[in-house]
């Protein structure tokens, strides 16, 4: 599909060094080894309601990534997913009578305008599920052939059965184990995976876990052929098979909210390792939840602060990406309705306070090195934005460097 522009990026004088970040599977902070390229994959949207700050929040903690690394003098391939076929959308559609196809284009086109709003440097790839049925449908054929998938009795298909992926299976091959990216118990795990799209009361399946692969097609729902007859793809698969087309196996870093640690993020690591040997990614990485008058802000549950209704009432979206960075990527934390107008503050004094060179100053140097110091360690955007306060505040030697620091690495361009 269709990505949006990418934002104008400074070059910032000096050099930096690739960053440290968190890595769920190990519980610890590593350095991805990147070679001169990083590679990443963010989970996409799931179009059929409009971006909220729980989405701008995790794609603006990628982006900084990303600038992280390109100030590092890496190339960066990113890859995202679109999931413009699942079980939400499809109801949605129902409920609202619209085609599920409309609904999601209408909401896709929309994502692209906040994130080119919100200054997000756009994905190299930008796949849609629906683009990859057909590589989906071979994925699954090998799975089933190399013995990590198995059908299940599906009478109320008439296209044929369901497909579950065996991870007994999987990990008797030995190429990768239940629990090696969650670090979560069964319980746990049973738990998430009834909570998120799973189905451990299916009957036929062999592990109550196993996720569904192919899901052959019911009457009336949206259907591709395939080598296992009409259906669609199960969920995880899809991250699966559009990262190791686009990034190969073993690629950096594999990112998305801590709501897709399990089973999405575990499954899908599965699956790669499934159908190539080797580990999907070398660092899981995982932002916190945005919350909303107390809850996790999600389109299912309806408590959502849209990007774009903001936008509609003329808030300066570098407000919203301001107030998100005032925020650690890895904590949980709660939107609320003066963080915007205290972004425009900072935003004005940062422009005040950077308007020109102060000949008693601090040294930019050393704010340029603290700056870069702080992003590497786990992508500290709080300290990140306190060194820009300070410099403002006392004014620096050379307000252009700091002022092309502030808009290269956290994506602020100052007036
Ligand atoms: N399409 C799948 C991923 S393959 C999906 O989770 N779609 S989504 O639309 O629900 O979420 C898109 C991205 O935003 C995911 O990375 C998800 O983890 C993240 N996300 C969703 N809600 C929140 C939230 N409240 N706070 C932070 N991140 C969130
Ligand atoms: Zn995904």
């Amino acid at each position: 599909m269709q990505s949006w522009p990418t934002p104008e990026i400074p070059v910032v004088p000096g050099e930096s060094t690739p960053p440290c970040l968190w890595d769920t599977a190990t519980a610890s902070l590593v350095e991805a080894q990147t070679g001169e390229t990083a590679r990443l994959y963010v989970c996409g949207i799931t179009p059929y309601d409009a971006t909220h700050m729980g989405h701008a929040a995790t794609y603006v903690a990628y982006d900084t990534l990303q600038r992280v690394w390109r100030d590092a003098g890496l190339t960066v391939h990113y890859a995202q997913n679109i999931t413009d076929i699942d079980d939400p959308l499809l109801e949605r559609a129902t409920a609202t009578n619209v085609s599920w196809r409309d609904l999601a284009d209408e909401q896709i086109d929309l994502f692209r305008h906040d994130m080119e709003a919100l200054a997000v440097i756009p994905p190299d790839d930008f796949i849609a599920v629906t683009e990859v049925i057909e590589p989906i449908g071979a994925a699954v054929e090998r799975m089933l052939q190399n013995g990590t998938a198995y059908r299940v009795d599906t009478p109320d298909s008439p296209a044929g059965d369901d497909v579950y992926f065996d991870i007994a299976a999987a990990e008797a091959q030995g190429v990768w184990t239940l629990g090696s990216e969650s670090g979560y118990d069964r319980d746990t795990m049973l738990a998430l995976s009834r909570e998120r799209g799973g189905d451990p009361d299916r009957t036929g399946k062999r592990d109550p876990i196993d996720p569904l692969v192919w899901r052959s097609a019911r009457p009336g729902e949206p259907q591709w052929p395939s080598p296992l007859g009409n259906g669609r793809p199960g969920w995880h698969i899809e991250c699966s098979v559009i990262a190791l087309r686009e990034l190969g196996a073993d690629f950096t870093v594999q990112g998305g909210g801590s709501d897709l640690v399990f089973p999405h993020h575990e499954l899908s690591a599965a699956h790669a390792a499934a159908l190539s040997g080797r580990p999907l990614a070398r660092v899981f990485s995982h932002t916190g939840m945005v919350a909303y008058q107390g809850e996790k802000m999600s389109k299912s549950l309806g408590n959502l602060v849209r990007v774009s209704d903001l936008r509609a009432q003329g808030v300066d979206a570098r407000n919203i990406r301001l107030a998100i960075l005032a925020h650690h990527y890895r904590a949980d934390w709660e939107w609320t309705d003066d963080l915007v107008p205290t972004a425009a503050d900072r935003i004005a004094s940062w422009s005040r306070g950077l308007r020109s060179d102060a000949s008693s100053g601090a040294s930019t140097s050393t704010v340029l090195h603290d700056l870069r110091a702080a992003l590497r360690h786990d992508l500290d955007t709080p300290a990140a934005l306190a060194i820009a306060d300070e410099a403002a505040h006392s004014g620096v030697d050379d307000a252009g460097a700091v002022r092309a620091a502030i808009h290269a690495l956290l994506g602020i361009k100052l007036d």
